[in-house]
């Protein structure tokens, strides 16, 4: 397996100072070295952190969405970058910053693979545009920058021409919601969007949801798997260093098996691990949140657990 990392520090997608700080956390917590330890075939290129300049002409050009000239640069530099690393055939592991680089790299993931199914892993839909959401963070509006469907919804988005919304919104599971916006949840109701929030993962369990996702997503078995895990989809417990924490969401377990699952597709080519803020508690929660991202990037590209063999047919 060959692995490209890129570092975002970005973190104008929020208010909360720190989360651009992540990637350099993350690395000096062994992040590459872990990725190196999982197995003898595994290789890894660290492609270092994104840099951009900002054209101020765009600044305020359109309403509701802060830092918005931020955002465009970064996601054009980082669009880029993505699609470099899986054209150098190696699986994009992107660690953030706030989730509005989400854009940037499954705009880039597209360029390079075209077909590709979306797992958005989070609390939170991030499916507003500039209309409904009531903060004005452009981390609650991904989704809704990506996908065809709601295309029309966004007035002339400056500096964005690069970016085509091509994904269907068929393409696109949640797992882990329990903070939705009553806007995002009339959207999700109303396009029927594939959706599994906490109560369907109690019900059914996260093996279950994983796989019912990914049926619906990408049922040929064919395509090209991003994962864009928001780290406030684990419980605030078990990562409380996160921007926008919610109590109630998935263990830390259930995120190790689900990046599992993941992985035995053999399909994965993206991961995004967005919203780590290393400024956000005490030392024990900094470190205990990035273990438990680390944890759960291991498990994506392979890393299996010491117990017992799972029997061939559980795989
Ligand atoms: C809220 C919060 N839906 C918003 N979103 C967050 O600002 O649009 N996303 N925290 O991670
Ligand atoms: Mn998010
Ligand atoms: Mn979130
Ligand atoms: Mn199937």
């Amino acid at each position: 397996t060959e692995i490209g990392v890129v570092g975002v520090p970005f973190e104008k997608g929020q208010r909360k100072v720190g989360v651009g700080n992540a990637p350099k956390v993350m690395r000096d917590a062994g992040l590459i070295n872990s990725l190196k330890q999982i197995h003898d075939k595994i290789d890894v290129k660290d492609y270092g952190d994104i840099t951009y300049s900002i054209d101020h002409d765009i600044s305020n050009a359109v309403p509701n969405m802060i830092m918005y000239e931020h955002m465009v640069a970064c996601a054009k530099a980082l669009s880029k970058q993505v699609t470099e690393i899986l054209n150098d055939g190696r699986i994009c592991l992107t660690i953030g910053g706030d989730h509005s680089i989400a854009v940037a790299t499954v705009d880039g993931h597209i360029q390079a693979k075209s077909n590709v199914a979306l797992l958005w892993i989070d609390a939170h839909a991030d499916i507003n545009t500039n209309l409904t959401s009531t903060s004005g963070n452009l981390h609650g509006m991904p989704v809704a920058l990506l996908t065809k469907e709601l295309s029309d919804y966004w007035p002339y988005l400056p500096g964005m021409d690069w970016q085509k919304p091509v994904m269907s919104i068929r393409n696109v599971a949640y797992i882990g919601l329990r903070s939705v916006d009553s806007f995002e949840r009339l959207l999700i109701d109303n396009m029927g969007i594939t959706a599994f929030g906490m109560e369907e993962v109690e019900k059914f369990g996260i093996d279950q949801c994983v796989h019912m996702a990914l049926e619906k997503i990408d049922p040929t078995h064919s395509k090209s798997i991003h994962v864009s895990f928001d780290i406030d989809s684990i419980d605030s417990l078990e990562a409380p260093s996160t921007g926008t924490p919610v109590r109630g969401g998935l263990t830390l377990r259930e995120g190790i098996h689900l990046m599992e699952v993941i992985h035995k597709t053999g399909r994965l080519s993206a991961i995004d691990l967005v919203e780590v803020n290393p400024s956000i508690g005490t030392k024990h929660n900094v470190d205990l949140t990035v273990s438990a991202a680390i944890h759960i990037i291991a498990a994506a590209f392979g890393y299996s657990r010491k117990g017992l063999r799972p029997k061939v047919d559980d795989l």
